[in-house]
C-alpha cells in the first residue's frame, strides 16, 4: 500500500496531539510526528554544572525502560557536636539554603524550627520556580535573598564552594561560613545533624531520635524513600507506561503500609515524633495539593485515607510547622516549573484542603 503524503496525515491528528520534533534518534521519521507528545517528549528541561560551567541542555534522567533516576547528592561531610569532623556545631556558624517547594528542603526547614535553631543557622529561601538557569534568589513574597554571597543564583554557592563542581544544583545546601564551603546537601543527613548535633545551640532540648529507636528509625526512613518520597517523582517524571505503573503500584501499596502502621500507633515508630514522621510528612503534605494530579499519583488522596489523613493533620498542627508550610511555592513549583508536564503553566485553584481541622489521633492514642 501506498504511504499517504504527510499533509493527510496531519490533518487527521486530533487536536489535543501536540507536535514535537522528530525524536530522539535525530533521522527523519514522518511517523513519529503524529505521536502524542509524551510518548517521545525529551521531558522537562533541567540545567546542571559541568566542571563548574553551567548547561542546560540536561533532562530528567531515565534508564532504558523509562524509569526516573535520581542523581546521589556529592558533599557529604558532617557537623559533629565536637567538631571532631572539621565542622563543629557552632551558633552562626552555618547557614541553610532551601525552596518551600522541596519536600527534601522543607525537612531541613522544619527540623531548624522545631530544635529551635532559628537564631544559630541563618536561612536563604529560593524563588519557587526552578528555570532553565536553576534556582534563584528573588524578592518575591516568602523568598529570602542570599546574604552570605550576595548570589543571584544557587549555582554561584556550588561553585563558590568548588569551582570545578560537576553535577545537580540542589536544595537543601548547609553552607559553612568559616570554612567557606557546602558541608552536606542531602536532606536526610542534614535533619539527623540538626537534630543530634546542634543541642548545645538549639532551643529546644526535644529528639527526633530517641535512645534505643535509631535502627528502627532509619528502617522506616529507608522503607519510604523508594516507593513514596522518591516514588511521587518515579510516577511523575516516569518516560514510559511501564515505569509509571511500576511507581504507582510501589507507592500505594507503601502508603497502605503506612495506613496499616497508623491503625496501630500514632506515629511511625511508636508513640514518640521521630524523624522518619518529618521524612514523610513533607510528602504526605504535597500529596493531595500536587503530586495526586501533577504526577498522576491518583489512586486515592491522603484525604481517603483515615489513618494518614488524620495523621497528616497530626502533625501540621505541631507548634511551627504550619508556618513552614507554603502552598504557594508548592504548587507554583511544580505547576509552573515542569512544563513537560503541564505545558500551560496554570497553576490549579484547589483542592481545597482543611489541615488546621480537628484529628482523631490524640484522643485514639493521647
Ligand atoms: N537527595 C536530595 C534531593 C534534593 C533535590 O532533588 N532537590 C530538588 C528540589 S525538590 C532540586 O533542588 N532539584 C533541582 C535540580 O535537580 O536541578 C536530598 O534529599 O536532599
Amino acid at each position: 500500500m501506498r504511504a499517504e503524503p504527510l499533509r493527510v496525515r496531519l490533518a487527521r491528528i486530533p487536536s489535543h496531539v501536540i507536535l514535537t520534533g522528530a525524536g530522539g534518534s535525530g533521522r527523519w521519521n514522518g511517523w513519529n510526528v503524529l505521536k502524542p507528545a509524551y510518548t517521545h517528549t525529551r521531558g522537562t528541561r533541567m540545567g546542571r554544572l559541568i566542571e563548574g560551567t553551567w548547561t542546560k541542555d540536561d533532562v530528567v534522567r531515565t534508564d532504558a525502560k523509562g524509569r526516573f533516576l535520581r542523581s546521589d547528592s556529592v558533599f557529604r561531610d558532617w557537623v559533629t557536636a565536637d567538631g571532631s569532623s572539621g565542622y563543629a556545631a557552632e551558633a552562626g556558624r552555618y547557614h541553610l539554603y532551601v525552596s518551600l517547594a522541596c519536600p527534601w528542603a522543607h525537612r531541613t526547614l522544619i527540623l531548624r524550627t522545631l530544635k529551635g535553631l532559628e537564631g544559630a543557622i541563618s536561612l536563604s529561601v529560593v524563588d519557587y520556580f526552578l528555570g532553565p538557569e536553576g534556582w534563584h534568589f528573588s524578592d518575591a513574597p516568602g523568598a529570602i535573598p542570599d546574604p552570605v554571597h550576595g548570589a543571584r543564583l544557587l549555582r554561584e554557592v556550588y561553585v563558590k564552594a568548588r569551582p570545578g563542581y560537576t553535577g545537580r544544583v540542589t536544595v537543601p545546601v548547609l553552607w559553612d561560613k568559616r570554612r567557606g564551603t557546602i558541608v552536606n546537601n542531602e536532606s536526610r543527613e542534614i535533619v539527623r545533624m540538626f537534630d543530634t548535633a546542634f543541642d548545645a545551640c538549639a532551643r529546644e532540648g526535644t529528639s527526633f531520635l530517641p535512645a534505643g529507636l535509631e535502627a528502627e528509625v532509619d528502617a522506616m526512613i529507608d522503607a519510604n524513600y523508594a516507593p513514596i518520597n522518591n516514588g511521587v517523582y518515579r510516577a511523575g517524571f516516569a518516560r514510559s507506561q511501564e515505569a509509571y505503573d511500576e511507581a504507582v503500584t510501589e507507592l500505594f501499596a507503601r502508603l497502605d503500609a503506612c495506613e496499616a502502621i497508623l491503625a496501630r500507633q500514632r506515629y511511625l515508630c511508636g508513640d514518640r515524633l521521630t524523624e522518619a514522621d518529618w521524612c514523610l510528612f513533607t510528602t504526605l503534605v504535597r500529596f493531595d495539593a500536587v503530586y495526586h494530579t501533577h504526577f498522576k499519583c491518583n489512586l486515592r488522596r491522603i484525604a481517603d485515607y483515615p489513618n494518614l489523613g488524620n495523621y497528616l493533620k497530626d502533625l501540621y498542627q505541631v507548634p511551627g510547622v504550619a508556618e513552614t508550610v507554603d502552598f504557594t511555592h508548592i504548587k507554583g513549583h511544580y505547576f509552573r516549573s515542569h512544563s513537560s508536564i503541564n505545558p500551560s503553566g496554570i497553576v490549579p485553584k484547589g483542592p481545597l484542603l482543611d489541615l488546621a481541622s480537628p484529628h482523631d489521633r490524640e484522643r485514639r492514642y493521647g
